[in-house]
C-alpha cells in the first residue's frame, strides 16, 4: 500500500477519498477471489505480471472486462479507479485524445496488444514498440549508440563495468574532463612564470572560440559514403545521440539560420525546417574533438606574443598579451588571420572566430560579433572609436548577452525596465551604480554596472591575474542520472564501492589529492512519478537529498570512503529501489605533498610519530604526544565518571546489556530471512561506521588540533623556544633587517648582490621557511618590495634593480608560496602582494 494510500485512511475517514479507499479494497479482495475460484476449477493462472498495477482508459479492444481478466489470471493488479498516475505502472488505451495525451505525456501508455503480446509469449516484452504517444518517447542517448532498438538487454547497474561504459557515452563527463585536463596542463606549463599585475593592466585579450566546433567534426569525419552531398554550408547539420528527443549538442550555421539552436531536442528542430529540408543527425566524435583540440591549444601556445593561454573549455581560450606586442592594429589583425588559417589547416578545417579587445568582458561581446567565420576588434576608447560604432556595438547585443546576465538577472531587468531591450539601452538607462545594485544586488549590480562600461570585475579578473590559484582542482564529482535501478542496498553497496573505487584509484591518483569532505546527492523518484518513466531508464521526475561529510583528515583510502559513502547513503531517506541518480563530490582537495598532509594518507598511527612531523617545530611535536598518549587518564570527564561508577551499578549495567543482547538476538530469528539478512547487513555496516579508521582518525585530529592550541598557547610568549637561525652571524631579526635593507639599496644602484652573498641569504630564507618562520620572510619580502618601489623612480632601469627584481619575483615570492599553507603562517600570506 502507497503512503498516499496511508494518508487516505487517516486524515479522511469520511467522504470522498474514503469512498474510493473502501472500494478499492473491496475490488482488490474481489479479484483475489476471482482468481481463487479459477484457480479451484483447474484453470491456468500465472504470476507474469506480479508487481504491475493496470489501468485502462477508454474504450479497448479486447474490452475492459477481458483485459481485467487477463490481467488478475496473470498475478497483476487491476486498477478500477486512477486516484493518482503514479499508482499505475501500465495504463492500457487504443487511441487518446489531445488532453490526456498531453496529461499522460510522461507515463508508459500502451496499446492492448502489448498484454496480449506479454501473455502470449510469457514475458514482458519492451512496451515502448506498444506506445501510442510515441512520438514524445524520450530514448535513452546510451542504448542508441549501442543499439538500435529498444529489445536490446537494458543496461544494469549491477554490472561491474556499467560506471565506465556510462562515462565513455556521456557527452558532459567528457566535457568536464577535458576542462579540467586543459587546467592542469596550464598550471603546469605556467607556474613558474610571474603572475600579471592589476597596476599594468595595459592588456590585449583575444578570445578565441571554434565554430559549431562539435558538428564541424562530426561532419570532417562523417562516413562520407552514407552522406556523399551533405553540403555543410546549406544543409542543417547536428550533433546528437540519436533522434526526437536527444539533446543536439552542436549545430552549424545553416540550422542556425532557421532558428535551431544547441541544446535543443532534435524532435523541436525538426519541427523548424521549411518542407523539402531535411535535418542531418551526425554522431560525436569524441576522439577527433580531442585530437582538434590539441591542436589548437598548440599552436596557441607556440605563440610567443601570448604571455597566456587560458583555458576556457575543449574548444575555447583566452589569450592575454601585452599591448605593446602588437605595433598597431593591422598587425594585430594580421596575427589573428594568421592564427586562424594555422588552426583550420592542422585541424582540417575547423574555423576558429576571434574577439579582440582590452578587458574580458568585451573581448567576449566582440566574438560574438565576430562569429562565425571571423575576427572582430573593439576598442574601448571613447577617443579612438567613433561614438556610432560604439553604439551600433552595444546595441546589437541582447540584455543576456552580457556574461552575468542569466535567466533569473535578465528577469529582473525586466520587470524593472520593460522598455529596455539591448546593452545599449541599459547603458543609457542605468547611468550609475546604485540603480543596478538596487535590483541585482551590491555584487552583480556591480559586475553589471562595470561589463556595461567595458570593464571587468574583480571576480572576472581572477583569471587572468590568478590563473594558477584558479585552475587548481578544487573538487572531483561523478554524476550518474540514466541507468540508475537497485533493487536492496546489498546492491547499492557494491556499486557504491565502485563509485568510491574509480574516484579514488582514478580521479584522486590521477589529480594526486587527496579529499577531507565528500557531498552525496541522491535523486529519489517523486511519489506521483510513474516506476520507469517515459525515459528509458531515464532519472523521471526526482526530488533530490543531499548530505555532506566533513571526514576531517584528508584521505585518499578507498575503504575509508566507501564506508563514509555507505553510511552517508543511509542518513537519506531514499529507498533503494526508489534511487533514479547519484552525484558524488570531494570536496576540499588537498595535496598529498604538502608536508602538512604528508602523514595523513598512511594513515593516523604514522601521524604524530615525532620524526614524520616535519612542519611543526620540534617543540610542538612533544605536546602533541603527550597529550595524546594520556589522553585516557588526562580527561578529567572520564576520570570522574569511572570514579562514579560503582560495582553494583556496573553488574546492573552488565545484566542489562546482555538483555538486550538477548532480547535482539530472539527478534532476529523471528524476522523473515531475507529481511533478518538486510538488517544484520545494516548493521554491520554502522558498526563498520563506527568502528571505522575514519573515526578514530576523527578523533585523532581533534585531539591534535586541541594539542597544537595548547602549544600555541604554551610558546607565543616565548621566543626562547626558537632555535637562533644566524645571518652574516646575526641572529636579532631586527639587525638582519636593517642589514638587507642596507645591502638591497647598496646594489641595486650597482650591478646587484654578490652571487655569494646571494647564496647564504637564500638559505637564511630557507632556514626560516624550514623552521615555520615564513612571516620573516614576508616581511624581507616586503621591505625589498618597498625599497625597489622608492628607488624605481631613479635606478628603475639600473641592473642591480632588475637583479632584485628577479630575486623577488623568482625566489622569495614562490618560497612563501610554497610554504604559504604552513603552520600559523596561512592567514599572513594571503595579503595582496604588490610588486
Ligand atoms: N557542448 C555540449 N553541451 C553543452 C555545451 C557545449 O555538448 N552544454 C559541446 C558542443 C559544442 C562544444 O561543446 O560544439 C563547444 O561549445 P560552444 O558553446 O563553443 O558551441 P559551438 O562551438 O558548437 O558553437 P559556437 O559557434 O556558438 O561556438
Ligand atoms: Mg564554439
Ligand atoms: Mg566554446
Amino acid at each position: 500500500m502507497s503512503n498516499k494510500d496511508n494518508k487516505v485512511t487517516e486524515e479522511n475517514s469520511t467522504g470522498r477519498y474514503s469512498y474510493f479507499y473502501n472500494k478499492k479494497i473491496k475490488q482488490a479482495e474481489q479479484d483475489i477471489k476471482f482468481r481463487k475460484q479459477y484457480e479451484t476449477i483447474g484453470k491456468q493462472t500465472s504470476q507474469l505480471l506480479k508487481g504491475l498495477t493496470i489501468y485502462v482508459n477508454g474504450h479497448t479492444i479486447p474490452g475492459r472486462l477481458q483485459i481485467h481478466d487477463m490481467v488478475v489470471l496473470n498475478g497483476g493488479n487491476f486498477l478500477h479507479h486512477l486516484s493518482s498516475k503514479g499508482s499505475a505502472t501500465h495504463i492500457i488505451a487504443s487511441s487518446l485524445p489531445p488532453k490526456k495525451r498531453l496529461e499522460f505525456k510522461n507515463y508508459k501508455v500502451i496499446n492492448p496488444q502489448w498484454l496480449v503480446d506479454c501473455i502470449k509469449q510469457q514475458k514482458i516484452v519492451p512496451w515502448q514498440e506498444y506506445s501510442i504517444i510515441k512520438s514524445d518517447i524520450e530514448q535513452p542517448s546510451i542504448l542508441k549508440i549501442s543499439s538500435s532498438s529498444a529489445n536490446k538487454t537494458p543496461p544494469n547497474c549491477n554490472d561491474p563495468n556499467f560506471l565506465i561504459d556510462y562515462f565513455k557515452h556521456s557527452r558532459l563527463h567528457h566535457l568536464s574532463e577535458w576542462k579540467a585536463s586543459l587546467r592542469q596542463k596550464f598550471i603546469e606549463l605556467y607556474q613558474d612564470i610571474p603572475l600579471l599585475t592589476h597596476s599594468n593592466s595595459s592588456y590585449t585579450i583575444l578570445h578565441i572560440d571554434f565554430d559549431c566546433f562539435f558538428a564541424t567534426v562530426a561532419y570532417l569525419f562523417r562516413d562520407k559514403k552514407k552522406f556523399p552531398t551533405l553540403d555543410f554550408d546549406k544543409d542543417p547539420i547536428v550533433v546528437c545521440h540519436g533522434v526526437k528527443n536527444s539533446d543536439i549538442a552542436s549545430c552549424n550555421y545553416a540550422a542556425r539560420k532557421l532558428g535551431i539552436k544547441n541544446g535543443m531536442w532534435v524532435g523541436t528542430a525538426e519541427k523548424m525546417l521549411p518542407n523539402g529540408i531535411k535535418l542531418t543527425t551526425l554522431p560525436y566524435e569524441f576522439e577527433n574533438i580531442d585530437n582538434g583540440s590539441k591542436a589548437f591549444y598548440t599552436i596557441l601556445q607556440s605563440i610567443e606574443q601570448f604571455y597566456y593561454v587560458l583555458p576556457v573549455s575543449i574548444d575555447e581560450a583566452i589569450c592575454v598579451m601585452s599591448k605593446n606586442a602588437m605595433e598597431n592594429k593591422q598587425t594585430l589583425l594580421q596575427l589573428c588571420n594568421a592564427v586562424r588559417q594555422r588552426i583550420k589547416h592542422e585541424t582540417s578545417g575547423c574555423i576558429v572566430s576571434i574577439g579582440v579587445s582590452d578587458s574580458l568582458v568585451l573581448a567576449r561581446l566582440a566574438l560574438k560579433m565576430a562569429k562565425p567565420n571571423g575576427v572582430f576588434m573593439f576598442d574601448n576608447d571613447n577617443e579612438s572609436q567613433d561614438l556610432n560604432d560604439m553604439n551600433q556595438f552595444w546595441g546589437s547585443f541582447k540584455l543576456d548577452d552580457l556574461p552575468g546576465v542569466g535567466r533569473s538577472t535578465l528577469k529582473k531587468l525586466r520587470y524593472k525596465y520593460p522598455k529596455v531591450k539591448t546593452l545599449q539601452d541599459l547603458r543609457q538607462t542605468c547611468q550609475d551604480i546604485i540603480s543596478l545594485q538596487s535590483i541585482l544586488g551590491n555584487k552583480l549590480g556591480e559586475k553589471v554596472y562595470l561589463a556595461l562600461r567595458g570593464e571587468d570585475d574583480e571576480e572576472s579578473a581572477r583569471i587572468i591575474y590568478d590563473p594558477i590559484n584558479m585552475f587548481q582542482r578544487k573538487s572531483i564529482s561523478i554524476d550518474i542520472n540514466w541507468g540508475i535501478r537497485f533493487k536492496d542496498m546489498v546492491e547499492i553497496d557494491k556499486f557504491l564501492d565502485i563509485c568510491s573505487d574509480y574516484l579514488v584509484n582514478k580521479k584522486l591518483a590521477e589529480y594526486n589529492k587527496l579529499t577531507s569532505s565528500i557531498t552525496l546527492k541522491l535523486m529519489k523518484r517523486c511519489v506521483d512519478a510513474p516506476v520507469d518513466p517515459p525515459k528509458y531508464m531515464g532519472m523521471g521526475r526526482c526530488d533530490p537529498f543531499t548530505t555532506s561529510s566533513r571526514l576531517g583528515v584528508p584521505t585518499n583510502d578507498g575503504g575509508i570512503i566507501a564506508t563514509e559513502l555507505k553510511h552517508m547513503f543511509r542518513t537519506l531517506p531514499v529507498p533503494p529501489v526508489e534511487l533514479r541518480g547519484i552525484s558524488i563530490q570531494f570536496n576540499k582537495l588537498v595535496d598529498p605533498d604538502d608536508p602538512k598532509n604528508s602523514n595523513v594518507k598512511k594513515g593516523l598511527s604514522l601521524l604524530f610519530q615525532k620524526d614524520q612531523v616535519t612542519t611543526t617545530p620540534s617543540p610542538s611535536s612533544r605536546s602533541i604526544e603527550s597529550p595524546l598518549h594520556n589522553v585516557e587518564s588526562n580527561d578529567p570527564h572520564r576520570k570522574y565518571k569511572r570514579l562514579k561508577r560503582s560495582p553494583v551499578k556496573e553488574r546492573e549495567d552488565q545484566l542489562e546489556s546482555n538483555q538486550r543482547n538477548a532480547f535482539q538476538q530472539q527478534f532476529f530469528q523471528e524476522l523473515p530471512t531475507q529481511i533478518r539478512k538486510d538488517v544484520q547487513h545494516d548493521l554491520k555496516i554502522t558498526r563498520k561506521v563506527n568502528d571505522s579508521k575514519l573515526k578514530r582518525m576523527k578523533e585523532e585530529l581533534q585531539r591534535r588540533e586541541n594539542a597544537i592550541r595548547n602549544m600555541n598557547s604554551h610558546f607565543m610568549n616565548s621566543d626562547s623556544i626558537f632555535v637562533p637561525i644566524k645571518f652574516q652571524n646575526e641572529t636579532n631579526f631586527e639587525k638582519i633587517c636593517s642589514m638587507v635593507n642596507d645591502w638591497v639599496r647598496e646594489t641595486i644602484k650597482e650591478k646587484g648582490p654578490h652571487e655569494r652573498d646571494l647564496h647564504f641569504f637564500k638559505k637564511y630564507l630557507n632556514k626560516l621557511c624550514d623552521s615555520d618562520r615564513v612571516h620573516f620572510v614576508l616581511r624581507l619580502a616586503d621591505m625589498i618590495s618597498v625599497t625597489l618601489n622608492l628607488m624605481a623612480h631613479k635606478y628603475g632601469n639600473a641592473e642591480g634593480f632588475t637583479e632584485w627584481e628577479i630575486i623577488l619575483i623568482k625566489f622569495i615570492i614562490p618560497l612563501m608560496n610554497r610554504n604559504r599553507h604552513t603552520f600559523r603562517t596561512e592567514r599572513k600570506l594571503d595579503i595582496e602582494y604588490d610588486i
